[in-house]
């Protein structure tokens, strides 16, 4: 009898709510899946892995030229709007640097600042690198880049976040988490950057994501003490902290060192963009981005995703 089988399959697909289509995107290798929500749609900003070779950037290292952004409606259909940002567009960036790591956007009164970092130019910041931002009147673009980086940030993954009350905030991680205020141009500091304290204090902790849900303000940062990324967060009643480490949200993807991530609310589901390699399972620099729901408990903790796997 095929009739009870059927049902109870259907039963737990709804019920565990999986993203069949895992990874999201097929044509192409993408990381640190930057989420938004604008108007009706969902709109990614990935980074943009390639393979080094002896002509272009550093064999088995990270490697990435450029930037694309893609969107959806339902979350499962999604169309590549293209190019927005190119490394040798960019004057602050070092030509060729391959190294336009990961990205955030956000909407501002009806302009869209797209953030990103990379190595500069001897002349615009020395060694190490800097964070930048693009301007556009779209979601899509075209998108101009400012001529420098963010005077007084040193360090990789931006993101930001806009309060309740129109303050924003640039976060960023430099071997620990940084926040900051931004003034209302989204371009400059408005506050001396903050370097988080009370989170663990061994391993690398980057690529933060902060998000505010009833008055709990969530900082969530990938972490790694072993070989591998855990995503965790923090949680306090200001954007600025103090925050207290509050649990895990996604352990370790094993064969993927990093992994990166951003949550939005969409449709009243709560959702985990992040990333593993399900392209490239021997090589752990050309990663593919993911999605899965995620809830929480009655108390705001987050109940940990399991990935749907490949
Ligand atoms: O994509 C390059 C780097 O790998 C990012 O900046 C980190 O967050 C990690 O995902």
């Amino acid at each position: 009898n095929w009739f009870f089988p059927t049902i109870l399959l259907l039963f737990i697909l709804t019920a565990t709510q999986i993203f069949a289509q895992n990874p999201l995107i097929t044509n192409q290798f993408t990381a640190d899946p930057s989420a938004r929500v604008f108007g009706d749609r969902v709109y990614v900003y990935p980074s943009h892995d390639i393979l080094a070779n002896k002509d272009r950037g550093r064999v088995d290292w990270f490697c990435m030229e450029d930037y694309h952004v893609f969107s959806s409606a339902n979350l499962t259909d999604w169309k590549d709007h293209g190019v927005i940002v190119t490394q040798n567009k960019v004057p602050w960036v070092k030509p060729d640097s391959y190294s336009m790591w990961a990205p955030d956007c956000i909407e501002r009164n009806g302009k869209y600042y797209f953030y990103f970092p990379s190595t500069p130019t001897d002349t615009s910041g020395g060694r190490g690198f800097r964070i930048g931002v693009a301007i556009a009147d779209q979601p899509t673009g075209p998108f101009v880049p400012q001529d420098l980086p963010i005077a007084g940030v040193r360090g990789i993954d931006p993101n930001v976040f806009i309060d309740k009350d129109g303050q924003a905030y640039l976060y960023w991680s430099q071997g620990n988490i940084y926040g900051a205020k931004l003034k209302e141009n989204m371009t400059e500091l408005a506050s001396d950057p903050v370097a988080f304290q009370n989170l663990p204090t061994k391993g690398l902790k980057e690529g933060p994501y902060l998000f505010e849900r009833n008055g709990i303000y969530y900082l969530t940062y990938p972490h790694v003490e072993n070989k591998t990324e855990r995503l965790e967060y923090a949680t306090s009643n200001s954007p600025l902290g103090p925050f207290k480490v509050a649990g895990v949200i996604m352990d370790e993807t094993p064969g993927c060192w990093t992994n990166h991530h951003s949550i939005l609310e969409f449709k009243n589901e709560w959702i985990l963009f992040y990333h593993a390699n399900d392209l490239s399972p021997n090589f752990d620099k050309a990663r593919s981005i993911r999605a899965d729901y995620l809830s929480f408990n009655e108390d705001g903790t987050i109940i940990k995703v399991k990935p749907t796997l490949r």
